[in-house]
């Protein structure tokens, strides 16, 4: 039977690197008996005897079959990345050859790993808080500067030491509670009504942060959903192109060019950006395609984090503008007005409408100020991005619920209710902020978490 809190008897294996032809593949194997199993496989070393972070060259053997020249590298318990014993044999990258040592691991004993069991045992074990492990998820799936950095910082425990602080704020705030109510027959006032209230807005504070960072948090992981949208010969595709630096969509001068929308990614200051290019609306196509396509446009529209609407300057006229940006704000759209074709007409006076940005699709001019403007107005006011950012929904979630509990005790403070009820609310707030860095929680949830990471993690 596995007791999870005391981490797990058993010894588990796994394939480390990418599965398929590569240089060297890494099995990796973690529990008490990887020492023993290894020892079985390699038997020229005598393995038990070498110091812990020692690597040894020699050749993996099952029973008398030579598998691969391998190099081992050994990690002792506790000082490994679960805590536990761990065993890495980087092999050769052929799939067979790594099947092949796993297998050999499997019949001596070890069993293969679950998705991000390795990490769950670090967790267990109390190598890595909760945080830090969802964290190694982050990091692996990052893809942009900005993600990587995040993740990182969170690896290294950047958000639990700013949990831990407002943990330290609660518990002081519970000890002079602790002191009143050890004072209570002989009535004695809190010592300092201002310190509490000092500690609570301490509190309450870095919590608030934490919660505003989660905006930024969620652009920097999952990116940005720009929809391009207008109407039909507007420049939406070659604005496309141009931003992507290649011909991707295909541009003409028939309106109605592009009938299904095409998506493709762009990192703009390390941020990723999902441009979708869609085909332009106009309201009286009788192309049954065409309808379809323009359906979709309106439902990209709606869904993308932020709309660019480019129109032809010399197609365009300021009183359909003026309606166009009263149906945006109406459905709360958020959205960048783009005056393309400006190379056609230097004078045009829609170049001077307000929170215009002039640009020219076909000769790629104003394409730099356009995406200085969709980073500031996506990324940049969103909060700090040096501060600790949080972009997983589970530890907005536990916040909002630890500010909320914040709020109540502040109440509770100002209608000076009883210390014990006071006491009561501060014990609540901490399981909250207990239930983020894992302290508390319970296995169904933790299986969840750690069910979302790749295998071998
Ligand atoms: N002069 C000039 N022509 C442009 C500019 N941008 C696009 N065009 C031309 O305008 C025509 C339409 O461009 P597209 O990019 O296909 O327009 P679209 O908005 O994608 O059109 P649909 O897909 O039909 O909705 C093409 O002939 C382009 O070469 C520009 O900045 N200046
Ligand atoms: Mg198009």
């Amino acid at each position: 039977m596995i007791n999870k809190l005391s981490g797990w008897d058993d010894t588990i294996v796994a394939l480390a690197t990418a599965p398929g032809i590569s240089a060297i593949g890494v099995v990796r194997m973690s529990g008490k008996d990887s020492i023993r199993i290894i020892s079985e496989l390699f038997p020229s070393k005598n393995i038990k005897e070498q110091a812990s972070h020692s690597i040894l060259v020699g050749i993996l053997k099952n029973d008398d079959k030579e598998i691969d020249e391998v190099v081992i590298s050994i990690f002792k318990a506790p000082r490994s990345y679960t805590g536990e014993d761990i065993i890495e044999v980087s092999c050769h990258g052929s799939p067979f050859i790594q099947q092949q040592v796993i297998a050999a691991c499997v019949q001596k004993g070890a069993r293969v790993a679950r998705p991000g069991e390795f990490t769950q045992r670090a967790f267990l074990n109390g190598k890595l808080d909760l945080t830090q492990a969802e964290a190694v998820a982050d990091l692996i799936a990052s893809n942009t500067t900005a993600s990587q950095k995040t993740a990182l910082n969170n690896v290294r425990g950047g958000f639990s030491t700013q949990l831990k602080q407002v943990r330290e704020q609660l518990i002081q705030f519970a000890a002079l509670i602790e002191l009143e109510l050890d004072f209570a027959a002989e009535d004695v006032e809190f010592a300092d009504r201002e310190k509490f209230y000092a500690l609570l807005s301490e509190a309450r504070q870095a919590t608030k942060q934490l919660i505003e960072s989660f905006q930024l948090g969620n652009v920097i992981k999952n990116g940005v959903s720009v929809a391009i949208i207008g109407k039909p010969n507007a420049g939406k595709s070659t604005l496309l192109n141009c931003l992507l630096n290649e011909d991707r969509a295909i541009v003409s001068e028939i309106a109605g060019t592009t009938r299904d929308t095409i998506e493709e990614t762009v990192n703009i200051d390390g941020i990723m950006f999902r441009l979708i290019d869609t085909a332009g609306i106009r309201s009286h196509s009788t192309d049954t395609i065409e309808n379809i396509g323009i359906g979709k446009s309106m439902e990209k529209m709606k869904t993308a984090d932020i709309v660019l609407y480019i129109f032809d300057i010399n197609e365009e006229d300021e009183a359909s503008l003026n309606s166009q940006e009263e149906t945006f704000n109406q459905a709360k759209i958020k959205y960048l007005l783009i005056a393309n074709k400006s190379d056609l007409d230097h004078s045009n006076k829609l170049l001077h409408y307000p929170g215009i940005i002039p640009v020219s699709a076909k000769h790629n001019t104003g394409i730099g100020e356009l995406k200085t403007t969709l980073y500031n107005a996506t990324v940049r006011g969103n909060s700090n991005p040096d501060n600790t950012i949080i972009s997983n929904i589970r530890h907005l979630e536990a916040l909002q619920l630890v500010e909320q509990s914040l709020i109540e005790i502040g109440t509770g403070l100002d209608n000076k209710i009883p210390g014990d009820l006071l006491a009561l609310e501060i014990s609540r707030c901490l399981y909250f902020l207990g239930e983020i860095t894992g302290e508390i929680t319970n296995e169904d949830k933790l299986d969840y978490i750690f069910s979302k990471f790749c295998i071998g993690k």
